[in-house]
């Protein structure tokens, strides 16, 4: 992935892995302008701006995660790291074009969820019922695919779980296009935007 995933910092902004209009109608250039150019570099300012000077400014972005997590003192620390890798995993869960898992993640969600279908409904499902700022996420739980959601900034690696794919489901994620609607907006990205070629990589990195 191509995120600070083995050196430190100063942690910097990655290029989008598609251009602004590549998603649309699912996600508008509008949204992800503001998305990824203001909200996703403010965290990552921030980050640097926190952790200059301190023993954490020169570890990997998961190992900031990993050492702030649970500390109510680093709080914002962990907040603004966990959202800069969010964020770095959420635009490479997304994809131009619609796309299919390998046969070997394909069998894995088949065994886990009954079919790709019932897998992308439980997706949606998490996504609706979430209450307030949040991730959905496909995760590898010792050997099984769950699915989980997360609060505020709070990330699979924290719990020991391998993400393969993320659906940022806070608000300005959707807002712009959608206003309220958030199912809209998991329909759309749900059905036929989720990079599960990048999914099949975690998968195969993790299992
Ligand atoms: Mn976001």
């Amino acid at each position: 992935m191509a995120h600070n995933a083995a050196k430190g910092g100063p942690f910097t902004l990655p290029p989008l892995p598609f251009d602004k209009a590549a998603l649309e109608p699912a996600i508008s250039a509008r949204t992800i302008d503001f998305h990824y150019d203001k909200h996703h570099r403010a965290y990552v300012d921030k980050l640097n701006e926190l952790v200059e000077g301190t023993y954490l400014a020169d570890m990997s972005l998961e190992d900031v995660i990993k050492k702030t997590a649970g500390d109510s003192a680093q709080a914002a620390i962990f907040h603004n790291a966990a959202q800069a890798w969010n964020h770095n995993f959420y635009w490479n869960s997304l994809a131009p074009t619609a796309q299919s898992p390998d046969a070997e993640l394909l069998a894995k969600i088949e065994e886990d969820f009954g079919s790709l279908t019932a897998l992308k409904d439980v997706l949606t499902k998490s996504g609706e019922k979430h209450f307030a700022s949040g991730w959905s996420w496909l995760v590898l739980d010792g050997g099984k695919l769950k699915v989980i959601d997360t609060s505020d900034a709070d990330a699979p690696l924290t719990k020991n779980l391998s993400a393969l794919l993320a659906i940022d489901i806070w608000e300005h994620a959707y807002y712009l296009d959608y206003q309220n609607a958030r199912p809209k907006y998991l329909k759309a990205i749900i059905s036929d935007r989720l990079n599960w070629q990048f999914a099949a990589a975690q998968f195969d990195r993790s299992k």
